[in-house]
């Protein structure tokens, strides 16, 4: 029986994706920006199996209700693709904490996409892959690549051009971002559903929007200009502004907790003291630090001291997503 193996690492956004301008293709109503991590990671393996249903399993669990669903619906999509009628089954293991906002759904999608395309022999190239892994969750199209990636989209956004692509930069050597997990029970709002919330009744939400298109931009320069401190600062002001959103909610919600504030806190002091290092949170409470290679010990010591951080990881620029013996 032959099993196709693929692994992909998780990303987080500089520049975020919060909101979508269709559902049924899950289309991001903004581009985002975002660095693939090297110490986190979902490898997935997909085999052929004679049953009347396809199998999914996480962890070696079959996992809740929702996630068998969304996953067997992503697998639909790669077999109708093919034209071919056989069923598979899916284990897939996170070296990650699943559901804490350490983005676990962008590096198992994008696993998941490309040991399907290879499992049903897809001739498709990185883009295509970048366009199916989004289909299955919005920020696994970043995964597919190595690195700093771009991601388009926006409220025209269709599917042809809602995909990824690597940016070429002497970032991708010497950044580094510095995870710090502020808390260590699952979240409570996921993602999809905090976005749903936002996007519909947020009184914050059309200004997100308005403005996001100008931020990517200027980060999208600083890349280019090789300039870090606009970088951290457009990073700063894109998730201050995506959790914004979350506050301008008739019934409020927020993802930090006390533990998040002590971090941002402490970033804003290693500045003021000369270091450069920006912050960032996603649908969770952990605090990731953004810093270049030549700082990162200094920054991540003192940052490893905070009171509530439970784990610090030090990750550099991860890889694409890869095919085990390919
Ligand atoms: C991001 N997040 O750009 C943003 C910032 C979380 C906060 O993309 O519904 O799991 O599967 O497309 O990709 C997390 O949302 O959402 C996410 P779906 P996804 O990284």
């Amino acid at each position: 029986m032959t099993t196709f193996t693929a692994t992909a690492h998780t990303n987080i956004a500089l520049i975020k994706y919060w909101g979508k301008s269709a559902v049924r293709l899950n289309l991001p109503a903004t581009g985002s920006l975002s660095l693939t991590l090297d110490r986190f990671y979902t490898t997935t393996s997909v085999e052929f199996i004679d049953s009347p249903s396809d199998v999914f399993s996480l962890n070696g669990l079959a996992g809740d209700a929702a996630t068998q669903k969304r996953v067997l619906e992503h697998i639909q999509i790669f077999r109708d693709l093919s034209g071919r009628t056989e069923k598979v089954s899916v284990c897939s293991v996170n070296h990650v904490n699943t559901n804490s906002g350490l983005a676990s759904s962008a590096s198992g999608f994008a696993a998941l996409s490309l040991a399907l395309t290879h499992a049903f022999a897809l001739k498709i190239d990185n883009t295509q892959l970048s366009r199916l892994a989004r289909q299955g969750s919005g920020s696994a199209a970043r995964s597919i690549f190595k690195g700093l990636v771009l991601m388009h989209g926006g409220p025209q956004a269709t599917h042809e051009s809602a995909f990824a692509e690597p940016i070429n930069s002497a970032f991708n050597d010497t950044l580094r971002m510095i995870v710090l997990e502020c808390s260590q029970s699952e979240k409570t709002i996921g993602s999809r559903e905090g976005m749903s919330t936002t996007s519909q009744n947020s009184i914050f939400y059309q200004a997100f929007l308005h403005n996001h298109p100008l931020l990517l931009k200027h980060a999208l320069n600083a890349i280019i200009e090789k300039d870090f401190n606009t970088l951290g600062q457009c990073m700063e002001q894109s998730t201050m502004q995506m959790h914004a959103t979350m506050l301008g909610c008739s019934k409020p919600f927020w993802y930090f907790n006390p533990t998040t504030l002590l971090a941002i806190n402490e970033v804003r002091s290693l500045r003021e003291r000369g270091y450069q290092c920006y912050f960032t949170m996603d649908a969770g409470p952990h605090v990731k630090v953004l810093c270049q290679r030549h700082e990162v010990s200094g920054i991540a010591n003192t940052l490893s001291e905070i009171n509530g951080v439970s784990n610090t990881t030090v990750c550099t620029p991860g890889p694409g997503a890869f095919l085990h013996g390919a």
